[in-house]
């Protein structure tokens, strides 16, 4: 993937400030200090990373803005957080962004590191499940982050995700998600994004957080698996519109920074309410399942922890902890 910065980032933005219309390869050159020649071949690199750049004798170079590009230029464009995304690595083809991300924090990598890959070979979910993650569809990224809490202090961190998640979606595209505890985001009953948290502690402090997100943005219908048709969906299938992949994701690393320093400022009592207004299944029935766990309730309460209370029929309560248990809403999504 070619990275647009330096010369390449300058042209860039001098053809976005004229976007739609042309401006002379003369001029460009005289910004730039470089010669026609190298104008030239910045022109045939960004055309290669799938920027629509005309070219016209007499006339010289004109962006059109019908050119919809995912990486890190584009994103900056969105972006306006301190440091979440700042560095950020754009990849067009990796196994998993969660275990890239992982290996650079054990590595010591900078508080907010963003991984992108637009296909993932080897892709995960919770317990090992598998993610469907074909290019040119999708959001597949992962985000390191170092708080400076002890592990029992970022229980929450799933559900303020999600809550960055559908709050993105609903700023980028006007459509209303919802969360199923914990960690899928859903539009009409059908998964849209799924997170992955994994996290590295030593017993009163944590080393590092990746959160792993996936969301599904471009495909159609017949682009899911069979297996997946039924339950899967995307921002392109519900909104009948193309979002702009590059767009989503700044707004979502923007919407991530602001949830994730409420969290870190001790205020649950927002993430909780914030996570309750959004949620599918709060204060309904539902029933769950684990290896040695079955049954069923209404959901009641989300504790400090991110922890689903359930209150039996009987009215005895248990707790669901997320790592171990998938729930079933009444609402149509099974997983
Ligand atoms: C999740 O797991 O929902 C977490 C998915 C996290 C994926 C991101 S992508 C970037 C980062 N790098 C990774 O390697 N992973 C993260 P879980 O709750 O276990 O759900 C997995 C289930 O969702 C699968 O068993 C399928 O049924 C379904 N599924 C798989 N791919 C899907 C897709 N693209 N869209 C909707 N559902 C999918």
């Amino acid at each position: 993937m070619i990275n647009i910065n330096g010369r390449r980032a300058e042209l860039l933005d001098i053809l976005n400030d004229n976007v739609d219309s042309f401006i002379s390869g003369q001029q460009i050159c005289e910004i730039l200090g470089i010669t026609r020649s190298a104008v030239w071949q910045h022109v045939k690199e960004l055309r290669s990373a799938g920027y629509q750049i005309e070219s016209v004798t007499n006339k010289g170079y004109k962006l059109c803005n019908s050119s919809d590009v995912f990486n890190s230029y584009e994103v900056g464009q969105y972006l306006n957080t301190e440091f979440v995304g700042r560095d950020i690595e754009f990849y067009e083809k990796i196994d998993s962004t969660n275990d890239e991300a992982h290996k650079l924090a054990v590595n010591g990598c900078k508080d907010g590191l963003t991984i992108v890959s637009d296909v993932q070979t080897k892709g995960r979910g919770r317990f090992g499940r598998n993610w469907a993650s074909s290019g040119g569809k999708g959001i597949w990224t992962s985000v390191v982050l170092r708080p400076k809490l002890r592990p029992q202090d970022v229980g929450l961190i799933t559900l303020a995700v999600a809550i960055a998640v559908i709050d993105a979606i609903k700023v980028c595209t006007g459509i209303e998600a919802f969360v199923k505890w914990p960690n899928d985001i859903i539009i009409d009953n059908k998964k849209v994004c799924g997170i992955l948290t994994e996290m590295s502690t030593d017993p009163d402090r944590i080393n590092f957080i990746v959160i792993g997100i996936g969301l599904n943005v471009a495909h159609r219908e017949s682009d899911f698996s069979k297996e997946l048709r039924n339950k899967a969906t995307s921002l392109k299938v519900v909104g009948k519109e193309d979002y702009s992949r590059s767009k989503i994701l700044g707004v979502l690393l923007n919407e991530i920074e602001r949830i994730y320093n409420i969290l870190c400022s001790g205020d649950n009592v927002y993430i909780i309410n914030a996570w309750k207004e959004r949620s599918l299944i709060f204060d309904k029935k539902i029933s769950y399942y684990s290896n040695n766990l079955n049954g069923s309730g209404y959901a009641k309460e989300i504790n400090d922890d991110g922890n689903l209370i359930v209150e039996s029929y009987d009215g005895s309560q248990v707790i669901l902890r997320s790592g171990e248990v998938s729930v079933r809403g009444v609402m149509g999504y099974n997983e």
